[in-house]
């Protein structure tokens, strides 16, 4: 249904769990488009609600907590705070930000489950579950590890395969193990409530595949598989100890499953902003409700939650929009919470301080809005440096210091002439493109035009030339610069969704309080007689020694996830005893060692061998990137080998080292000195 239908615009975004803090697949998913169309809209005095809050229930938390010796509780309070206050800092313009442990959220989860309870809306089902004896408790979800039915890898989850993204029943689990204690588990009789998924299956075939033909192809795709697959009831309760407990006397020692009462959480948060008026944002049709979500959860939010609400029903209205992003990928490799593979929101507003709109830009420049994207630290700089600084920051800085040099920082009366009106033309139509990718969740797209309102502005300096112009005529000089200082003006607009903290010190400079979408391609938006400020350069070069220290980072966690992950080779098959004694090993000095020109892996000994000397090409360079500290060291070498050729160098042996758990090699050596030529037995 196109905007103007609709009074007003609840947004949610997903709640991350706070089972650690939150990464740039996060951001680049869901939080930062859902702020980029908020802040679009409020631009455009649409009534908006920007609705988030961490999702502090489920297991991985209470994994986290046992694992560290505290309560959830403990955990939940600390990444909650992390999360809200970074996400603060990134200017993410939550009108709440709130949590799913919160009173009004368990009593809202609670009725919410008690109402289909009493309507019937649940079938009981007593099961057999997986139980660990030791731990002496049932083992939900992420309790339980084991190989996936599916695609066979030995790590799927209770609850989900990571490698080939099916949803499991914990019982699916060939050879389960308990994630507490290592146990096999067994088998012990529960009764647990479900949700009927398959009573709503016609509604929501026709409410997707009918009336929703508009939603992203992802998303539609995605939909349309589950329900061609037939939906199957859903036990929405667990047995568990951490989580909203279930309303029902019989029900002691379980709770609501965590994907039951995370959505709900959409509605408790907007009841504690709007006490007197949620419903409004909830049961009219004149709301408009967008969830921005990552693809992880597509089938919760467009299957699952509006099954919940029309079991519900008394007037909840079901989403409009699921702007549902692929995934972010970080120098090529998935992002993994686990490894530590990741980019987190507040150590990068650590790192880069000031720098919370180039995270936005690059992330919105690349967001993974169609297919899964990559992040790399060298496109975050090229990004920054050729883009924000080189065609943005340039622009800006140009105009401000052309009119500071001719005109003392005093915007001159204008008389424009057909340069600037085609300037204002292109402004103008530039500013209904962004307009309508916006409107339809094109962010990158949008991102892209709103630069080419800044390229425009580079492209006019160029042919206007004002530092030439000066020269001869300051009236037609003062009327270039103008322009430039009024289309300044609509790049503090049209960049205020996408860049805030860059438009807030422009809006400053010029100074325009009151910010409005429509002021974009105007030439009256900042006065002849205005004095401007100085905002300094709105954005500066990124140098290589701030990415080298990324780069490095990440390589550590990588050495680190190696070492963890780390298992010895299987032992090779036996060879007779005869065959081995065959090997020559020998001590030999290093008499001379530097790198094989042209061959990054390859470094050349000349080794003492105490008969003659004896060059080896060795393919190690990468873990000895200092040769010559090799020099007078002791090796062990394979003196009986052929003799090959690398790089047209003869190599008349092999020198053993020894591969560690990180990756990185050990020279072998006698652990004294020893004779050079002296044979290893
Ligand atoms: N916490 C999953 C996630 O963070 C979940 C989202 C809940 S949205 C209601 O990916
Ligand atoms: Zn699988």
């Amino acid at each position: 249904m196109s905007q103007s239908n609709f009074k007003r615009t609840l947004i949610t975004t997903a709640l991350p769990y706070t089972n650690g803090p939150v990464h740039i697949g996060h951001l680049a998913g869901v939080y930062v488009p859902a702020d980029i169309y908020a802040r679009y809209l409020r631009l455009n005095h649409r009534e908006v609600a920007l609705i988030g809050g961490s999702d502090e229930h489920g297991v991985p938390i209470t994994l986290k907590a046992r694992a560290e010796g505290v309560t959830p509780q403990d955990i939940v309070d600390r990444y909650h705070k992390i999360i809200k206050d970074s996400f603060e800092e990134l200017g993410i313009s939550f009108d709440i930000y709130s949590r799913t442990t919160s009173k009004i959220h368990e009593a809202t989860a609670s009725e919410f489950f008690t109402r289909l309870y009493d309507n019937g809306k649940f079938i009981e089902q007593t099961s057999m579950q997986l139980y660990d004896e030791k731990a002496d408790q049932f083992l939900a979800d992420r309790y339980v590890t084991g190989e996936c039915p599916h695609c066979h890898n030995p790590k799927a989850y209770g609850d989900q395969c990571e490698v080939c993204g099916t949803s499991l029943n914990a019982t699916d689990l060939i050879n389960p193990r308990s994630a507490i204690t290592g146990n096999t588990p067994v088998l012990k009789e529960t009764k647990h409530w479900f949700l009927p998924l398959d009573r709503y299956e016609q509604a929501l075939r026709h409410w997707i595949l009918d009336t929703h033909t508009e939603w992203r192809t992802n998303v539609y795709g995605q939909c349309k598989s589950w329900l061609d697959l037939g939906l199957q009831p859903r036990a929405v309760t667990r047995d568990l100890s951490w989580g909203v407990p279930v309303p029902l006397k019989e029900a002691a020692g379980k709770v609501l499953y965590v994907w039951f009462d995370a959505p709900i959480g959409y509605i408790s948060n907007t009841k504690e902003l709007f006490p007197e008026t949620w419903e409004q944002w909830w049961k009219s049709p004149e709301t408009r409700i967008i969830n921005f979500i990552g693809k992880d959860n597509i089938v919760f939010h467009c299957i699952v939650f509006p099954a919940m609400l029309m079991a519900y029903g008394d007037g909840f209205q079901l989403p409009d929009n699921v702007p549902s992003n692929e995934f972010l990928n970080l120098e090529g490799d998935k992002i993994s919470t686990s490894r530590n593979w990741a980019v987190w929101l507040h150590e990068y507003l650590r790192d880069f301080p000031g720098k919370q709109d180039v995270l936005r830009y690059v992330l919105t420049a690349n967001a993974p809005e169609t297919k899964d994207n990559d992040f790399t630290w060298a496109d975050f700089q090229t990004r920054n440096n050729s883009e924000l600084v080189a065609i943005l920051g340039n622009f800006v800085n140009r105009a401000l210091v052309l009119n500071r040099k001719y005109f003392d920082g005093k915007v001159q009366e204008a008389s424009f002439t057909e340069a600037e009106n085609n300037l204002f033309k292109e402004v103008a139509e530039l500013k209904e493109r962004v307009s309508q990718a916006l409107e339809t969740f094109h962010f990158r797209e949008a991102l892209k035009l709103a630069m080419d309102m800044a390229r425009a502005g580079n492209k006019y300096l160029q042919e206007t030339e004002p530092w030439k112009v000066a020269k001869t005529d300051m009236t037609r000089t003062a009327t270039i610069l103008n322009a430039a200082i009024q289309l300044c003006g609509s790049l503090a607009v049209v960049f205020e969704p996408f860049l805030p903290f860059m438009s807030a010190r422009l809006a400053e400079t010029l100074p325009m309080p009151q910010l409005s979408w429509d002021m974009i391609g105007r030439f009256d938006l900042v006065l002849p007689g205005t004095v401007l400020g100085d905002p300094g350069l709105l954005f500066e070069k990124i140098e290589d020694d701030q990415i080298q220290k990324q780069l490095d980072r990440l390589a550590q966690a990588k050495r680190e996830n190696m070492i963890k992950s780390w298992q010895p080779e299987p032992q090779q098959p036996d060879v007779d005893f005869d065959t081995v004694m065959k090997a020559d090993l020998r001590v030999g000095t290093v008499l001379k060692c530097a790198k094989v020109k042209k061959a990054d892996k390859l470094l050349e000994f000349l080794i003492d061998d105490g008969m003659e000397k004896r060059t080896i090409v060795s393919g190690i360079a990468q873990h000895y990137p200092d040769p010559e500290a090799l020099v007078g060291k002791q090796v062990v070498f394979i003196a009986n080998l052929p003799e090959r050729k690398l790089k047209g160098i003869t190599s008349q042996g092999m020198i053993l080292s020894a591969m560690n758990a990180d990756g990185s090699l050990t020279l072998i050596a006698p652990s004294a000195p020893a004779t050079p030529g002296a044979q290893v037995k």
